[in-house]
């Protein structure tokens, strides 16, 4: 059967501080997706944008968490369009917005498995809560809240909590971690390949340490995937860059190695914000790991 990918496009900027990242959707499908997708013999439905909410940002955040309100609602509207996709039967692939998004994925997504896993390509951990995060800022926990950690109003999206347990989760290329972030790690014993591990090892092997960790142990992998993982100068075009990251090439062999081990069942892309890129750079680079993602071969 011919695989039907359903695209959910989600303009959220709510997340973090910066402007722009809501265009993500809109630059990702500027950068030519869909047709990309169709080329490898997929059917593609794209849904379009789900409704983002407004709210007040000058206003004083509640319990050092922006906008939460805003951010609640829309992850709550996105639970519910994946878990659609899912019973329809068919590959959910999200576009953000900014990364608090994968709150209501994950939501959408986990009912449909016992286990399951969670690759996290990513420079940051996504791991604080409101008593732990230097910003306030949603982005900065959505991993956290899928774990149970966080807000009531966040954790209980979709009508259940946790969606993961922490031994489900895989972090790639994890670079910056607040204090609070590195202790939860510990605690949890959640998995990470940071940077050290990647340099040292080689893509190739923590790929495939990644693999069969996950294979051994879940029946379903999303594939969340924030383009600030990538280096700067691959990824220009997102609201945290940080130095010292994955480089394109070795984030093409790893979606490659991916689209082998057939493991993914949902993907996300997330943090694209044009206002800041290159000419639309990281929207292309973005548009070119989801093509090796589904199996784009140059012979
Ligand atoms: N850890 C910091 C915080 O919580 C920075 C988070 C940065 N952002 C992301 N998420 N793009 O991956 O505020
Ligand atoms: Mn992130
Ligand atoms: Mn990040
Ligand atoms: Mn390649």
């Amino acid at each position: 059967m011919k695989k039907s990918i359903a695209i959910i496009g989600v303009p959220m900027d709510l997340g973090q501080m910066r402007r722009g990242v809501d265009m993500g959707p809109s630059a990702i499908r500027y950068a030519g997706v869909v047709e990309r997708l169709e080329n490898l013999n997929l059917e593609i439905e794209d849904l379009g944008d789900i409704e983002i909410g407004s709210a007040d940002r000058n206003a004083n955040s509640e319990n050092n968490l922006k906008n939460l309100k805003a951010v609640a609602d829309a992850n709550v509207l996105l639970a519910s369009k994946v878990d659609g996709v899912f019973r329809e039967g068919k590959f959910p692939l999200i576009f953000g917005g900014d990364h608090s998004i994968a709150i209501g994925s994950i939501a959408g997504v986990a009912k449909h498995f016992n286990n399951l896993g969670v690759i996290w390509y990513d420079a940051h951990g996504d791991l604080n809560t409101a008593e732990t995060s230097p910003s306030g800022n949603i982005h900065g926990m959505s991993l956290a809240v899928s774990l149970g950690l966080g807000d009531q109003s966040l954790t209980s999206i979709g009508g259940y909590a946790p969606k993961i347990k922490p031994e489900n989760i895989v972090i790639i290329g994890a670079r910056s971690l607040d204090e609070g972030e590195r202790k939860l790690i510990k605690e949890k014993g959640i998995k990470v390949y940071t940077m050290h591990e990647i340099d040292r090892l080689g893509m190739t092997a923590v790929m495939d340490e990644a693999i069969h960790y996950l294979k051994e142990r879940t029946d379903g992998v999303h594939l969340s995937l924030d383009l600030d993982g990538l280096d700067p100068h691959d990824a220009p075009g997102v609201g945290t860059p940080v130095n010292g990251g994955i480089s394109y090439r070795e984030s093409h062999l790893a979606m490659e190695m991916l689209e082998e081990s057939k493991l993914i069942t949902s993907a996300e892309f997330v943090e694209v914000n044009p206002i800041l890129d290159e000419r639309n750079k990281t929207a292309e680079v973005a548009v070119a790991l989801m093509g090796s993602l589904f199996g784009e071969k140059l012979l």
